[in-house]
């Protein structure tokens, strides 16, 4: 019996894009990144290597649904000297932030400094050229917003500390290397779904109402954490204002590949599709381990985010 209806309506082709896809040796598919380029779907997707390190394939589409996995990984921890030495435990969640007509690129370094952010960018997907490690340590999760403010790109990011753990923050920059004016705008609720963490998931996409942003919070239960995705939205003109945040989450692990895998109960964003008949393809990885994705209607999230508010911080 179905007693509402969802939020977001899951494809009936989930998971989407397994390991079995893959034709070369990985763990998992998962935290991918997905643009629409050309009317195709590039979905830059991570898997762990048999080492647990990950790695970042390509896999296209036509329809957004099926896709096909290139033979060759996109991106490999680097080897240039100035990146090699944060990037040699992996590369990890990147995110594909269309601007100005090129692709940023945003992705975890993982080394035994820590995690930071690298970022990169491409036009075309077949040459990326580095640009530059954008965050120090403890960093994950960077979208970078389509379009300038005042002259300045603007990404929100999430940085970590013990006092204030885990939450959303807004960053500046106006040559994509050096970023500061940070602030915090957005941060766990106690005692709610997403009370132990949050961070940025897709990249921001514009609406009518505000930027649309989709994000990934966490709760922490007796048999360990869960993943869920939530909305907020973002001030047309000043994205560091939020309009709204849903109280509710739009999407919790619930098919058998989302409760059990690599890590259980997680779903995990990193990029979504909005179409022009006011639909979004939300993508997102299951348990760690496959890549999943469904459809939301945009106005849907949008009122969630305008009439049934928690409050950002
Ligand atoms: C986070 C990151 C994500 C992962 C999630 C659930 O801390 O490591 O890449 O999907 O945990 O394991």
């Amino acid at each position: 019996m179905k007693t509402h209806r969802s939020i977001i309506e899951r494809s009936e082709k989930n998971p989407i894009l397994t390991r079995k896809d893959v034709p070369y040796p990985v763990a998992t598919v998962h935290n991918a990144g997905i643009v629409k380029h050309n009317d195709r779907y590039i979905m830059l997707f991570r898997s762990h290597l048999l080492n647990g390190r990950s790695i970042i394939g390509r896999a296209d589409s036509e329809d957004g649904f099926s896709f096909t996995v290139h033979a060759k990984p996109f991106l490999l921890p680097s080897t240039d000297n100035a990146f090699a030495e944060y990037e040699a435990f992996g590369v990890e969640d990147l995110r594909i932030c269309p601007v100005d007509g090129e692709y940023l690129l945003t992705y975890s370094a993982y080394s035994r400094h820590g995690v930071r952010i690298a970022l990169a960018r491409t036009r075309d997907f077949k040459t990326v050229e580095r640009i530059a490690l954008i965050t120090q340590a403890d960093f994950r999760n960077v979208v970078i917003f389509p379009e300038k403010f005042g002259g300045r790109y603007v990404r929100l990011d999430r940085p970590h500390s013990e006092l204030s753990p885990w939450s959303v923050w807004i960053s500046y920059s106006p040559d994509l290397v050096h970023w500061g004016d940070s602030r915090v705008i957005m941060k766990p609720v106690a005692y709610h779904w997403d009370e132990m963490k949050i961070g940025p998931g897709a990249p921001p996409f514009k609406t009518d109402r505000g930027w649309l942003h989709i994000y990934h919070g966490v709760f922490k239960t007796m048999s360990g954490t869960v993943y869920r995705l939530g909305a907020a939205l973002h001030d047309l003109d000043d994205p560091a204002k939020i309009i709204g945040v849903s109280d509710q989450w739009i999407l919790a692990p619930e098919d058998p590949w989302e409760v059990n895998g690599y890590v259980p109960n997680v779903v995990f964003t990193c990029g979504t599709v909005p179409e022009d008949d006011g639909t979004v393809k939300i993508y997102w990885g299951g348990a760690d381990t496959v890549m999943c994705a469904g459809t939301a209607h945009i106005d849907d999230l949008v009122q969630l985010c305008l009439t049934k508010k928690r409050p950002p911080m």
